[in-house]
């Protein structure tokens, strides 16, 4: 299969985001056969020189394309079939068990495509028809409510961009990971536009008890009848009912045709195709918030309702996979994220923490979303170790590994958001390792 649009240029993606031999082979030849210098002083001009031939009408200009009537719903270029969703070849998986995690390393700004969207669902996907589908608000409230998906389009709404992160993201490198790709170690993790009614208005119409309705217990219509207990007070702030995102209608995949978002909480708390909010005075001390999505601590305790996604930040380019075709001029770049709010900073390391650059963080810098940083890099083709460390608004800084293993041990499975290291080699290749 082809790669895509960067393939030729002077950092190489790994097909099928694994790192082949023939591209490795091909990077050393490179390197070793002098062919180094060349190719640097011809990326040094970066455009090439407009030349006649390079002027010459392509084929595609001399003929008429096809009609556009013929996509009703777009895609892609063919040329980047390669960028696509994965399902991680390490997990245990079933057709109705399964997670499939986000290209980051082929994606630009901070918007995911709804088609790269990583999915993650316990018991396949239900095929919802919205004419029938319910919401029912119930349990300590004056009056319990059934809503249609007319009923909801019709309350006033909201958009907002958010991410969504699954508390499990990142869990390989609890171990000393071999996870080769920015897909596998960081991939379930998106960011959308969502649309849909705040769900503070719902629980005021329906009259909730403001003395002891302390918690909600959200569920899911899949075969998994999916639970989660939702703190009163984030429910107020600024959770959403959501049936849109990106400007369309829920994706299958996301929970068409409604879902629960809680901004900045562990993705299992953002319930797809959202059946009912039982408002009640306890924690339901559900199976996803007993037996899973729990942190096994060191003195043998066993730590729950850990839901906020602290800040977390990592290199989408260079990444592991990747191969830098030629020394000199290289932008590095990626993602950075807190389920706290703003990301007020990320810093850039190339000598695996030692020295420290402040990047630049690209607008709109939102809260609880996504931010593109960026920072300038001389590649001197010697060896590299590239970390990114992003600091939130409550001057939180998001801790090494060791830092991490200290507090938690080395018994998690959940919420690592340890700073991740990719190692540059001589030869150009990048992998994934841990600095201690
Ligand atoms: N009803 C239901 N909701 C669910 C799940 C599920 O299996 N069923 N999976 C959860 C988990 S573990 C995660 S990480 C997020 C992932 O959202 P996504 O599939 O839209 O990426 O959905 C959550 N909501
Ligand atoms: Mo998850």
């Amino acid at each position: 299969m082809k790669d895509s649009l960067l393939t030729g240029t002077r950092i190489r993606p790994a097909p099928e985001n694994h790192l082949g031999e023939d591209v490795i082979q091909e990077a050393r030849r490179r390197f070793m056969g002098g062919a180094l210098m060349a190719g640097a002083a011809a990326m040094a001009a970066p455009a090439v020189a407009a030349s006649a031939e390079s002027l010459d009408i392509p084929e595609w200009t001399r003929q008429l394309g096809p009609g556009v009537g013929t996509h009703p719903y777009g895609m892609p270029s063919r040329y980047e079939a390669n960028v696509q969703r994965r399902e991680s070849p390490g997990l245990t998986r079933t057709k109705q068990s399964s997670v499939s995690f986000t290209p980051l390393q082929s994606l630009f700004g901070i918007v995911t495509p709804s088609g790269l969207h990583f999915e993650r669902y316990h018991a396949g996907l239900p095929d919802i028809d919205p004419a029938e589908h319910r919401l029912a608000i119930h349990g300590l409230v004056e009056q319990p409510r059934l809503y249609t998906m007319d009923d909801l389009l019709r309350l006033p709404s909201e958009s907002r961009f958010h991410f969504v992160e699954c508390g499990a993201n990142t869990a390989m490198e609890w171990g000393n990971s071999a996870v080769p790709t920015v897909q596998y170690t960081h991939g379930m993790l998106s960011c959308s536009e969502y649309t849909g009614v705040p769900l503070k208005l719902l629980l005021e119409e329906s009259g909730y008890d403001r003395k002891l309705g302390k918690y909600l217990l959200a569920e899911g219509s899949d075969g998994a009848a999916l639970t989660r207990t939702i703190g009163i007070d984030a429910a107020l702030d600024d959770a959403m009912v959501v049936y849109a995102q990106n400007g369309e209608m829920l994706r299958p995949e996301q929970g068409y045709p409604l879902r629960l978002l809680v901004p900045g909480v562990q993705g299992i708390s953002q319930v797809k195709w959202l059946r009912r909010l039982e408002v009640g005075d306890m924690p339901w001390n559900t199976r996803e918030e007993s037996l899973q999505y729990a942190d096994f601590m060191p003195d043998g305790r066993y730590r729950q309702y850990t839901w906020i996604q602290e800040a977390k930040s990592v290199i989408t380019t260079p990444s592991g996979g990747q191969v830098i075709m030629d020394k000199g001029y290289h932008q590095i770049t990626g993602l950075a994220w807190s389920g706290r709010g703003r990301i007020t900073r990320v810093d850039v390391s190339t000598d695996g923490g030692r020295n420290w650059r402040e990047a630049t963080l690209q607008a709109p810098v939102m809260s609880k979303c996504l931010t593109r940083f960026r920072c300038d890099w001389n590649w001197d083709g010697g060896p590299a170790l590239l970390q990114s460390r992003a600091i939130d608004e409550t001057g939180y800084v998001q801790p090494q590994m060791k830092q991490l293993r200290e507090v938690r041990g080395t018994r998690s499975i959940y919420h690592n958001n340890a700073i991740q290291t990719w190692k540059v080699a001589e030869d150009g290749v990048v992998t994934n390792v841990q600095v201690s």
